[in-house]
């Protein structure tokens, strides 16, 4: 079997700047030579993202802006995508927000608007851009999204992040339910803590990195470029038998007690 992406095409959701895991996962399906179709949520990325992806060699890449919390907004991205390329092998949903007001002290102070926002942004997304993707996937392929351990167990400061994974980690669930007939996978990648645009200016993240690089059984934190690869494994072939699963790339820190 070929486990070349040469003549797929898959979206990327999610790059803001070259820390970006999205940038990661780009960078893994280049090398495998798929063509690359980037979104952003609004036109002010365009240019960065642009100058990023011209660094990649010979990528005949596409760009189209995708505010997620726009239902109208992303059918039109998908509905452009379709015109302009036809079929898609897969997408990468990489994806979250919350406000920072959220993301410490205790989750039970959540105000109503902060869950709802973290949650629409962060889960419903990865439901809204499957039903748009699924009918440009007709040869089937693969979905990834990216969640974190906050959603399996509690995690100083992540609060209403942590439930809004917890949701996107069974909506992926569900989808992969409903979309393995159309023989669409769909997983999670669970990532270790890295640095990006999202963690900066989180108090701690020192002491988070830290602490991987002193319990975790790898010792040492995780890449950019690790999470890429594995979502190249699970938009490849190579996981033709695998759906509805959460691989932690997180230097084995999930299974400490
Ligand atoms: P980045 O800050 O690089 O990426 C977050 C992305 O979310 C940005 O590109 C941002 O787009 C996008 N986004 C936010 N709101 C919207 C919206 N309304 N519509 C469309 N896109 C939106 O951070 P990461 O690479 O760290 O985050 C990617 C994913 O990885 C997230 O789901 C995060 O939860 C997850 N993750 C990250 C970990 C880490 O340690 N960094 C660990 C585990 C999971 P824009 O820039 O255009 O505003
Ligand atoms: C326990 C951890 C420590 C950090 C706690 C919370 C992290 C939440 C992630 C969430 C996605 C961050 C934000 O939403 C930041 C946002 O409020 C402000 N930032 C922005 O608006 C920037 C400019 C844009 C680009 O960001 C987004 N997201 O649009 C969790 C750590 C250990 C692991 C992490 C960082 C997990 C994760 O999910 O990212």
């Amino acid at each position: 079997m070929n486990f070349s992406l040469e003549g797929r095409t898959y979206v990327i959701m999610g790059v803001a700047n070259k820390r970006s895991i999205a940038w990661g996962i780009a960078r893994s399906l280049h090398e495998a030579g798929a063509r690359l179709i980037f979104t952003y949520a609004t036109e002010r990325f365009e240019k960065p993202v642009k100058d990023l992806v011209s660094t990649l060699d010979g990528q005949d890449a596409l760009f189209y802006e995708c505010d997620v919390t726009s239902d109208e907004g992303v059918q039109a991205t998908f509905d452009q995508i379709k015109q302009d390329v036809g079929t898609i092998h897969g997408l990468a949903h990489c994806i979250a927000f919350a406000q920072k007001e959220d993301l410490q002290g205790e989750f039970k102070d959540t105000s109503r608007d902060g869950y709802l926002l973290a949650h629409n942004i962060s889960a419903f997304s990865l439901v809204a851009v499957s039903r748009a993707a699924q009918p440009l996937m007709t040869e089937g392929g693969g979905i990834v999204t990216l969640t974190y351990l906050g959603g399996e167990r509690v995690v100083q400061n992540y609060n209403v992040m942590g439930v809004a994974k917890a949701s996107l980690d069974a909506s992926m669930r569900y989808l992969a339910n409903d979309l393995g007939k159309h023989a669409i996978r769909v997983n999670a990648i669970s990532a270790g803590p890295i640095r990006t645009l999202s963690a900066k200016g989180i108090g701690d993240f020192n002491s988070v990195l830290k602490q991987i690089e002193e319990k975790a059984p790898l010792r040492r934190t995780v890449s950019q470029e690790e999470v890429g690869d594995t979502a190249y494994y699970l938009l490849s072939d190579l996981s033709r038998g695998v759906t509805g699963e959460i691989i932690h790339v997180d230097s084995g820190y999930n299974i400490l007690g």
